[in-house]
């Protein structure tokens, strides 16, 4: 029995883990890189990454979830499609002793059932991204909001945030906002459609991230504008493609959101199987970057 007992700490630390990840999609290149840096961290540490791609939808991840559960994996990580809904699958979770980790998008559950959100302050992304636009727009003019995917707490406080700081900048207007998806062509079907209501009003355009942004950059050249001077344009996320079009003058400001979530994810989840405990939101932190920063910024970005 000694022996067994001595040998115990050891086998438990050389043990791989088994981590499910209940991936959103691929709707940007944020997401990619969040994907990248996750499936590279678990290859670095030998674990056996179960990875599932909901194709956006909420019914799947639950679907993944459930049959992470079923395997009896030592943790599971989600990205949450949506912030509610998730009581049930979670209490799932909880009663077979698998911890939850939350990266990048939070949910509205009771806390108890997850053991903590691993991202970024999205109402401060949208108070810095307002910021920024009303900076490049002199601080006068309408702008239009593409809203990241309904739901989703990402899109949800970028509105909050923004809408919150714009009551400092009394001649900035919202004056139409509708969901691009988190996409770069639906970014840019939605700018169309703003272009072709509202085209010789719109002076500012805000993405609740970049791709949307890239989306409404080709929207506003096809209408025979200028991006970034005729129409000033900020988003979210910190995507090279950002730093490439800032450089080329036609986009304003990014504020950065980190998709590199890799090594943090699996340092919480080594904690929790161990049975400790962890901070309940890890935050990111994160720059902003206007276009007079991107020359020298871009060589070094990473996604
Ligand atoms: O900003 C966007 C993505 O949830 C923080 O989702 C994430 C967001 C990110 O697809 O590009």
């Amino acid at each position: 029995a000694q022996a067994s007992e001595a040998a115990a700490p050891s086998t438990e630390a050389a043990k791989k883990l088994v981590i499910g990840f209940a991936q959103v999609g691929a709707e940007s290149a944020w997401r990619t890189a969040e994907t990248q840096s996750i499936k590279d961290e678990a290859a670095k540490r030998g674990y056996d990454l179960k990875f599932s791609d909901a194709q956006q939808k909420q019914e799947n991840q639950i679907k993944a979830i459930r049959s992470f559960i079923q395997q009896k994996v030592d943790a599971i990580v989600v990205a949450p499609a949506v912030s509610s809904g998730w009581d049930t699958v979670f209490k799932e979770a909880q009663d077979a002793k698998i911890p939850v980790i939350l990266v990048d998008r939070g949910v509205d559950c009771d806390p108890s059932l997850y053991s903590t959100f691993i991202g970024s302050d999205f109402i401060e992304e949208g108070k810095n991204a307002c910021i920024e636009l009303a900076k490049a727009m002199g601080e006068k003019g309408n702008i239009v909001e593409l809203q990241g995917s309904v739901g989703a707490s990402a899109a949800t406080d970028r509105q909050k945030g923004f809408a919150e700081e714009l009551k400092n900048h009394p001649d900035l207007k919202i004056i139409k906002t509708q969901s691009g998806d988190f996409a770069r062509a639906k970014g840019k079907e939605v700018m169309e459609s703003f272009l072709k209501s509202d085209g010789k009003n719109i002076q500012g355009v805000y993405a609740h991230n970049d791709d949307m942004g890239m989306g409404a950059i080709q929207a506003i050249e096809e209408a025979g504008l200028k991006p970034g001077v005729d129409i000033k344009i900020v988003g979210v996320d910190g995507i090279k493609d950002a730093f490439q079009a800032m450089v080329d003058g036609k986009y304003n400001a990014t504020v950065e959101c980190n998709p590199l979530l890799g090594p943090q994810v699996f340092d919480a989840a080594e904690t929790l199987v161990k049975g400790g405990t962890v901070e309940k939101w890890i935050k990111s932190q994160e720059g902003i970057y206007p276009a007079d920063k991107a020359q020298e910024a871009l060589p070094n970005r990473v996604y």
